[in-house]
């Protein structure tokens, strides 16, 4: 089989390249190691920022967010037993959306049906070769037999785990790390959520987190030792834990009520570099991962995304290959702006282990800060709502 573009993982990333390639046009196949259910078993992201929002709508995959979705003009800061709103709308004139990821999976995935883009599931083994060189190709098992896809580019979309990156020559390749002493546990559950905005908890017993997916579905999450077992912790127990870190204005309008999803995810930011080897780019969380308080993991994917498209699509259109040259340059920038902004607001959330009454105090300065100063609420916001790409 020959292709232009070879598309390693159908997560967010690898629909959306691909959907945005099939409308311009450009021949592309994506390939995941598992089937469509596995990938839409997983429960992630929730808030789209507006350019993600964007970039869905250039795919032609929005018309369900935009009936379904819910936009949030602001979210809150809960410390101290207050609720201190940060008005997001007011401080930047944007908006986020609240959406989930498994439903944007979902609406992306119909859309290649609809468009008779290729994917092939169930693809053992794939493996990306020769993108030093000037005959890059893909191979991959499937059903017993072996497969070869050759192409013009691969990428490599296929998340922190995947194949793409450990392909690369470890002296070609730079990585920077941190792991956080904590993970979140977290449940999906049909109870209206605590609040119509999302409430961000910094509580002595630990964060909180009470995000939703529609106004009847809640998403819960708290802070938890890494060692923490799945099994000990019933629906009342989660329920209880999340109670006490709430200011009594939420914890008295939560309702509780059998989950039907409930998982322990740690915590790490994570940066590779750079981005592209040869014809090979790395995309979203094969390239970077970051911890999910500041909402930016599926958002980051998409930026790259936009960054790779225009590259291809000058590429094939416009015969320049400028866009593509500097695709790892224009992706980083924006990746690592993200991934401080996450290792803040993770910082400034959590309570560390080692942390120290040190930390507690700088914590407390800096909530207090964000509360009585308009330029640091509006520096936040503006963080959060998306820097521009
Ligand atoms: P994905 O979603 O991991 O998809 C990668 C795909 O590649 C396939 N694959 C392979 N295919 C072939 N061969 C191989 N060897 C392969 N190895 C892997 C996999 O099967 C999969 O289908 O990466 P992608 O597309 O880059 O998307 C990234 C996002 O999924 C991720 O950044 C977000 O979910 C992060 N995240 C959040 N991001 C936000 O923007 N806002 C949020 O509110 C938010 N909340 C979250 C989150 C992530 C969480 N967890 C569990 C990590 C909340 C949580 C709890
Ligand atoms: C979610 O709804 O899953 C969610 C929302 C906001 C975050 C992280 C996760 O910061």
């Amino acid at each position: 089989m020959r292709t232009q573009v070879a598309i390693i993982g159908s997560g967010p990333s690898g629909l959306l390249l691909g959907q945005l390639l099939t409308n311009a046009g450009i021949d592309n196949v994506i390939l995941d190691r598992v089937g469509k259910d596995y990938i839409l078993g997983r429960v992630r992201a929730g808030v789209l920022e507006e350019g993600t929002v964007g970039l869905l709508q250039e795919a032609g995959a929005d018309a369900r967010m935009h009936a379904e979705g819910l936009s949030h003009d602001g979210f809150s800061l809960a410390f101290d037993g207050r609720d201190h709103r940060i008005d997001l709308f007011a401080l930047t004139g944007k908006r986020v959306m609240v959406y989930g990821q498994t439903e944007l999976t979902r609406d992306l995935m119909e859309r290649r049906e609809k468009t008779n883009g290729v994917t092939i599931y169930d693809a053992r083994n794939v493996e990306p070769h020769d993108f030093g060189g000037e005959l890059p190709f893909v191979t991959y098992e499937k059903d017993g037999l072996s497969h070869r896809i050759d192409c013009d580019f691969i990428a490599g979309c296929d998340g922190y785990h995947g194949i793409s990156r450990k392909s690369v020559p470890e002296k070609s390749i730079a990585t920077y790390e941190r792991i956080y002493p904590f993970g979140w546990l977290g449940i999906l559950a049909d109870v209206s959520p605590v609040s119509h905005e999302l409430v961000y908890a910094n509580h002595p017993r630990g964060f909180a987190l009470c995000s939703m997916r529609s106004t009847s579905r809640s998403r819960y999450y708290i802070q938890c030792p890494l060692d923490e077992k799945i099994e000990d912790w019933s629906d009342d127990r989660f329920y209880e834990e999340l109670r006490r870190r709430l200011p009594d204005v939420h914890a008295e309008a939560l309702v509780t009520g059998p989950s039907f999803e409930k998982s322990i995810a740690p915590l790490r930011s994570f940066v590779a570099e750079p981005m592209r080897f040869g014809s090979l780019f790395l995309v979203g969380d094969a390239a970077h991962i970051v911890p999910p308080t500041g909402a930016k993991g599926l958002n980051l994917a998409a930026s790259d995304v936009h960054y790779l498209f225009e590259g291809l699509r000058d590429h094939y259109l416009d015969h320049s290959n400028s866009a593509l040259a500097a695709y790892s340059g224009r992706a980083l920038k924006r990746v690592w702006k993200s991934v401080r902004f996450s290792w803040s607001m993770t910082m400034l959330m959590h309570r560390f282990p080692e942390g120290g009454e040190f930390g507690q105090k700088i914590q407390e300065a800096e909530l207090d800060y964000l509360t009585h100063s308009t330029a640091a609420a509006a520096s936040l916001a503006e963080n959060y709502v998306g820097l521009p790409y």
